[in-house]
């Protein structure tokens, strides 16, 4: 008697949600829903998920403490493209757009990715930290548990570093996963003006030594006709092979450059943006297990009206993830529960497509298998929404849904 009573003790659960139904995606199709269910954790790790009937005693005998609630429970969101750490914002650059001049065009005057370069290198780490931390926030308190954090406005060892130290910091400071991603070739500083096969030799130099800080947990570029040639991003793309990084790339955003498949060569994680992205591409994308990362904001934003070759994507079973792009040019956007919705309105996915664009498949964009979906013994991140069915997070623009977000069994305050 008394050691099934120690067994019991040492297996209580540190919380305990009772009542609310389970969007679990624990399937290969449908929300893995579970109506009534009961969510256990103990040391940031699920322990139970399944029914509230079929739980093994009463709450309280289960759990130091028990939620009763009603609602959904959603696996935490991931957004897995962001660039929300940067200075300044481009709230002007709208302005010039909506006047009638193109993104393309404000870039190649100076403008664009170059002037947050600018403001960007201005700003101390602590002013940088403090500028990013709010838009952190604000995809936390819609429901993101996890977030990708791209360098890229800084351009020069210094200046990309401080960005990838800024991010640390923001995943410690708000007890939430932040994976790093080393974007050096995302534009070309001025001061390498008319000399980009020198600039990329700069990046692949300053990689390794970005990785041995722990600052580096992927890299990307930006392959297009303002960024960077083919050959440039393979030149890239070496030098994190050399290190054993996984890669993802800018594809096919403005125009088909061949991006998608050229990451698939590299076994990369992702093909992001993709709008122009052709079959051969699709399938190159299929046989490399590549994960499409779709990106409404920028495409709402630029108003595209090239759409991504999503048929193609169904056909080929290539798994879609939906993100912000958070960043100040094409997608000032701080809520991924509204790239979902624009996901659903602009690309025709169905609601428990975006769901798993932004849960499941996003992780796997990021390489993660410990999260994505509600399953005993994957992290304890899931969001508690104020919501009678699982299509009300991609139907409602703006509002705020989330009642609580949990991060590795604990409560995010924000
Ligand atoms: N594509 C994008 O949508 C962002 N970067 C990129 O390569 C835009 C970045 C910006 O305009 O600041
Ligand atoms: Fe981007």
């Amino acid at each position: 008697m008394a050691v099934a009573m120690a067994a019991a003790v040492t297996e209580r659960w540190d919380g305990l949600l009772v009542g609310a139904s389970l969007a679990t995606l624990d399937d290969d199709a449908g929300y893995g829903a579970i109506g009534r269910g009961a969510l256990g954790w103990k040391d940031g790790v699920l322990g139970y998920v399944g029914t509230a009937d079929a739980l093994p005693g009463d709450p309280a005998s289960l759990a130091d403490e028990v939620i009763q609630a009603d609602g959904w429970i959603t696996p935490g969101l991931v957004d897995c493209h962001t660039h929300l750490v940067f200075a300044g914002d481009r709230a002007r650059e709208f302005e010039q757009r909506l006047q009638g001049a193109g993104y393309e065009e404000i870039a190649r005057s100076g403008g664009g990715i170059v002037s947050t370069v600018k403001a960007t290198r201005a700003a101390s780490e602590e002013d940088l930290l403090a500028q990013s931390l709010p838009r952190a926030q604000a995809l936390l308190r819609d429901g993101a548990t996890t977030l990708e954090i791209k360098s890229g406005y800084g351009l020069d060892f210094a200046n990309e570093r401080k960005m990838l130290r800024v991010a640390r910091q923001l995943g410690d400071r708000l007890g939430i996963g932040v994976r790093t991603t080393f974007l050096g070739a995302h534009a070309l500083p001025p001061e390498f003006s008319g000399n980009s096969d020198d600039y990329i030799e700069a990046v692949t130099e300053w990689l390794p030594r970005l990785h041995a800080e722990g600052l580096v947990d992927a890299v990307d570029a930006f392959c297009e006709r303002i960024g960077f040639g083919n050959a440039q991003v393979r030149r890239v793309f070496e030098a994190a092979r050399a290190l054993g990084l996984p890669v993802k790339l800018h594809a096919d955003q403005l125009s088909d450059g061949d991006g998608a498949a050229l990451v698939a060569e590299f076994g990369g994680l992702s093909a992001d943006h993709v709008e122009y992205t052709t079959q051969a591409g699709v399938r190159a994308m299929a046989d490399a297990g590549t994960v499409a990362v779709l990106l409404p904001g920028a495409f709402h934003v630029l108003r595209e009206t090239r759409l991504p070759p999503l048929a193609e994507f169904r056909a080929q079973d290539v798994p879609m993830a939906v993100a912000t792009d958070c960043n100040p040019g094409t997608s000032p956007l701080l809520s991924l529960r509204q790239a979902m919705q624009l996901a659903c309105t602009h690309f025709r996915l169905t609601p428990e497509e975006a769901l798993r664009g932004a849960t499941v498949h996003a992780a796997r964009a990021l390489g993660l298998s410990d999260r994505g979906v509600l399953r005993t013994g994957l992290r304890a991140d899931f969001v508690h929404w104020r919501i009678g069915h699982p299509a009300e997070l991609c139907y409602w623009l703006g509002g705020a849904l989330a009642e609580r977000v949990f991060s590795g069994g604990k409560v995010l305050q924000t």
